[in-house]
């Protein structure tokens, strides 16, 4: 059996996480190796009900650091109600976005304090990082329009921000990429996704 991996997927709106995770799903599935996709902020019921809280436009105004804390409240619980249970079992565990996304969303997007979000990720996580991140990256203004393309209702309140809030989004994700290059592998999601999927595919031979 092979030994159970933690993966986490990563980008701005639209870059095709959600596609991306039911194929290494159908393909773990394919090779009899059990698979877990789950999602953030969310995956457990208290989870989702941050979630909720979160991407939901009130009318009173949720602070960049209370996004913050609130993002890391439901990977607290993430973590122990899902992700290390799943992977003590010896499942590997496809997660839709993590701790990047905060450092990527809150520290570069809404201009949250690094050291604040790196004191929070080490009393959540302690030492459990992601094995592998697929960062999919694509032009902001390409990611929008497949979002809001799908989308029924209305935008969220990350859906509802600037384009030049996820130019910076997506440059702290690239630099996150640049610093550690031995868990990163940047995928080019503007492709076609069958091309995507072929990335991803000898991606996951290397890790098996
Ligand atoms: N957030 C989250 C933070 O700010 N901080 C945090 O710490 C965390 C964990 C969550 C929001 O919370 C924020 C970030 C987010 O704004 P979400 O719903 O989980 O929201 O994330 P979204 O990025 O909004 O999810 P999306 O569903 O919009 O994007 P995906 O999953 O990347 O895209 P997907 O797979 O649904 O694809 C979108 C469309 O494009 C098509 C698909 O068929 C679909 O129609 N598509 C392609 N089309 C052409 N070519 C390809 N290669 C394609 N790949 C997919």
């Amino acid at each position: 059996m092979s030994m159970a991996r933690f993966l986490t997927l990563e980008g701005i709106e639209g870059a095709g996480k959600s596609t991306v995770g039911k194929f290494v799903l159908g393909w773990l599935a394919r090779q009899r190796i059990p698979g877990r996709l789950t999602r953030e902020p969310g995956g457990t019921p208290l989870a989702e009900r941050v979630r909720q809280l979160v991407l939901e436009r009130g009318s009173e105004p949720l602070s960049p650091v209370a996004e913050t804390l609130l993002m890391f409240a439901a990977r607290d619980l993430h973590l122990k109600n899902l992700i290390r249970p799943a992977l003590e079992r010896g499942e590997w565990v496809i997660c839709d976005r993590f701790t990047d996304a905060t450092r990527a969303y809150q520290g570069s997007g809404r201009g949250v304090d690094a050291g604040l979000i790196e004191t929070l990720a080490g009393a959540v996580q302690g030492k459990l990082e992601p094995d592998c991140t697929l960062l999919l990256d694509l032009p902001p203004s390409v990611g929008l329009a497949r979002a809001r393309s799908r989308e029924a209702g209305p935008a969220d309140r990350f859906e509802a921000e600037t384009l030049a809030f996820f130019e910076r989004v997506r440059s702290g994700y690239l630099e996150l990429a640049r610093r550690a290059p031995r868990r990163f592998r940047v995928i080019d999601a503007s492709a076609a996704l069958a091309a995507v999927e072929a990335r991803v595919e000898a991606i996951l031979e290397d890790l098996v």
